[in-house]
Order: C-alpha cells, then sequence, then structure tokens
C-alpha cells in the first residue's frame, strides 16, 4: 500500500514529506522533483512569497545511488522565510512579545473554525498549517509518483480551463497539453494564449480593487491501461478516490470528472461514449470521452479527465467583514501578504495527486516489491488484455 504523509507549517524551518510503499529499483531525478517544485511557484497573480523561495527538494531517505530502495522515502523542503520567523514562530518557548498574532479571522480561510477547535486565542497556527505552502511537500511526493508510473507509459499534466468568468470554450488534446508543459514562461496556464489574455484581464482586475479570483483546472493522464480500480465497493472507486484528493487541495471546492456538469443537463444518448473496436490493432476504443476515462469506477484506457473547482484566495487586499476574537467587535478581516490567482499552481498540485492516487491503484493491481516485479506483472495482465 502506498502511503505519503506531509509536516511542516507555512514559515517553519522546513516542509517534511513520507511516501512509503514504493518498490525498489525505479530511478529517481532530483531535477524532476524540483522542476516539479518550480512550476508549482508560477503562474501571474502568485503572490510575494514566490519571489522569497526557489524550493528545491532533499531526500534524506529511501533512495540510493539514484534508485529506490523499497524503504520510507523522506523528503525535506527549506522554507527559506524561516529566517524571517525564527524569533515569532521558535519551537522553544522564546520570547510571547514576538508573537505575531491573527485576531481577525479570514473568511473564507481556516482561521476561526481552526481556532475554535483547538482553544487557541488566534489563528496564527491554524493558518500556519492550513496554508497552500504545505502543498509544495505534495507536489515533491507526486514527483515521485510520476517518476514511478512513467515506466509503464503513463503521463501526468494539467491545464487551465477558466478564471473567474473567462472560460476557454473548446476541448483540449493531450499534444496540446505536453506542448503547454515545456513553456519556460509560465502565464496562466491555458493552451490557448487568446483565452489567456482574457483570463489575465480577470486577474489584472483583482489586482486592482484588491481582489482575489478562482478558476478551474483540468488533470489529464495518458496512457492508462483498462482496469485500475474497481467497481465493487465503494472506497476502491478511483473517481471517488480521486474526488477525495482533489478536493483536499487548499481552496478547491468541487471537482468533476469527464464532463460532469454538461452531462447532468442533457439526455443519455448525448452523454454515454459509444463503444468501438479496432480488429487490427485488438482493441476497443471510444467514440468520444466525456466520461473522463473512467466508468464504474475503474479506468477504461482512455485519457483520465478529473477537474477541480477553485474558490478564489481568501486572504483579500481589501478585506471584508470579520469579528475581533480578543474584543468581539467588529473588524475588518486580517491581511496577510498572499495570491491573487493560483489556477496553474493548483493544476500541477493536482496533477501530483492524481499521481499519487494512480501510482496507489497501480500498485494495489500489480503488487510487487521490486520494479522489475510490478513491470513483469504489468505486462503480463496487458497481454491478457490483447487476447481479451
Ligand atoms: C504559499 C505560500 C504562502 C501563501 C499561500 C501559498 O506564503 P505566505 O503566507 O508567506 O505569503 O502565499 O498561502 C495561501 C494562499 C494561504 O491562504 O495561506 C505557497 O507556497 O503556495
Amino acid at each position: 500500500m502506498l502511503r505519503f504523509e506531509t509536516a511542516g507549517e507555512s514559515h517553519g524551518e522546513c516542509l517534511v514529506a513520507t511516501l512509503t510503499g514504493l518498490p525498489a529499483g525505479i530511478t529517481i531525478a532530483q531535477d524532476a522533483i524540483d522542476h516539479e517544485l518550480w512550476r508549482r511557484q508560477q503562474g501571474f497573480g502568485r503572490g510575494g512569497r514566490m519571489k522569497i523561495e526557489t524550493d528545491r527538494a532533499h531526500i534524506v531517505a529511501g533512495v540510493r545511488h539514484g534508485r529506490t530502495i523499497g524503504s520510507p522515502i523522506a523528503i525535506l523542503i527549506a522554507n527559506a522565510d524561516w529566517k524571517n520567523w525564527t524569533e515569532s514562530l521558535p519551537v522553544e518557548e522564546g520570547d510571547p512579545t514576538k508573537h505575531k498574532a491573527v485576531s481577525r479571522p479570514r473568511p473564507g480561510h481556516a482561521d476561526l473554525a481552526g481556532a475554535i477547535k483547538y482553544g487557541f486565542h488566534d489563528a496564527r497556527y491554524v493558518l500556519e498549517r492550513a496554508s497552500a505552502r504545505e502543498t509544495t511537500a505534495r507536489v515533491a511526493v507526486g514527483a515521485l509518483a510520476k517518476q514511478f508510473l512513467a515506466n509503464f507509459g503513463i503521463e501526468i499534466l494539467s491545464h487551465v480551463i477558466a478564471v473567474g468568468h473567462e472560460r476557454l470554450g473548446r476541448a483540449v488534446e493531450w499534444p496540446e497539453i505536453v506542448e503547454l508543459s515545456r513553456k519556460t514562461e509560465v502565464l496562466l496556464g491555458c493552451v490557448d494564449s487568446e483565452a489567456e489574455q482574457h483570463m489575465k484581464a480577470v486577474v489584472d482586475e483583482a489586482y486592482r480593487t484588491g481582489d482575489t479570483v478562482g478558476g478551474i483546472f483540468e488533470v489529464v493522464a495518458h496512457g492508462l491501461p483498462p482496469g485500475l480500480g474497481s467497481h465493487i465497493t465503494w472506497d476502491s472507486r478511483l473517481d471517488g478516490r480521486l474526488a477525495q484528493a482533489i478536493v483536499s487541495i487548499q481552496a478547491v471546492k468541487g471537482v468533476e470528472v469527464g464532463w460532469a456538469e454538461e452531462g447532468a443537463q442533457s439526455f443519455g444518448s448525448k452523454v454515454q461514449d459509444t463503444i468501438h473496436y479496432d480488429r487490427e490493432e485488438r482493441r476497443f476504443f471510444r467514440g468520444n470521452n466525456r466520461a473522463g476515462g473512467l466508468e464504474g469506477g475503474m479506468t477504461n484506457g482512455e485519457d483520465l479527465r478529473v477537474r477541480g473547482f477553485l474558490k478564489p484566495i481568501s486572504t483579500l487586499r481589501r478585506p471584508l467583514e470579520s469579528v475581533d476574537l480578543e474584543t468581539r467587535e467588529p473588524s475588518k478581516a486580517a491581511y496577510e501578504r498572499s495570491d491573487v490567482c493560483v489556477v496553474p499552481a493548483a493544476g500541477v498540485i493536482g496533477e501530483a495527486m492524481v499521481a499519487i492516487v494512480l501510482a496507489s491503484a497501480a500498485l494495489e493491481k500489480f503488487g510487487g516489491d521490486s520494479l522489475c516485479e510490478t513491470k513483469r506483472n504489468f505486462e503480463a495482465y496487458l497481454e491478457q488484455v490483447r487476447n481479451f
């Protein structure tokens, strides 16, 4: 079983991730992890923190001589900003007068519910952990999962479909997303430059007005065999597992597999993907992919498409109405440096979460303590599928 955990606070010394359950013998390229971390930091609308950080993964366990050894993998990612917080967030008792309290909770953030739940007098410790900074650790783990999946020809990328009310009005094919991923400058992560300019205008407006803006990203997994996941129990259904993984990303409020929203508004004859057979290649294929590559909680061999709906970031430069936790008087919410738009970055985080879920489903199906064992089982299954 693949398991991962993260620890770390936004302004603590570092983020920590552990991943347990990857087979031995997987080649791990550290620069490929750092590239994913770089991608997470990009996009028009990212805040001042991204100018401070250059995220780098420091592997301290589980990888030797460039390959996994089957042991838990541990990764540290330093917070460059920590040097500015050593006195206000010390591990030891420290000087309480240096503490940076957040006593005016931000509507939409974890601040108030977290402070009440943990009995804290202010929201500082809650926001430190609730911050999307934590996703740095998830992306590092996702980069390991991607490197594992690449051995089976499975690739995962994302693109942006909407920023605010500006939405890309056409379907996007896999080669376009691959081309997008090769860009060295990221604006808003949309494959269509005209649509991307419209999206940029929305972010410009949010900057002008002291506001924030959300949007929709789509994660696509390419090269999947049919039969990952299962129809037999609620918790083995891959669609449910992916939904949980996507909605667990900070600020994501909704998830869609394939064309869920359009499907709900259409008749069945317009929604289901017709089934066809290629005699030469001896394989089934679909007339369309409105199901997003999943039927009955299993992959069906088409590209997997899952979308995340991101609400606007809750830290507003022009703050909303709140209540001071000390005085209980009406008061404007606190403003902490933040982002204005994070949709492309959320797509990269979505890729990581999808990679982790797919790696887990692949290991459940094919097993193996070493990569060659997993590969042997995978190849035998593909042969079984060809001979079906
Ligand atoms: C983030 C780092 C954070 C925020 C953001 C995500 O850094 P800081 O709080 O120092 O500016 O920019 O966190 C939030 C959006 C949030 O609501 O907490 C990152 O690395 O992604």
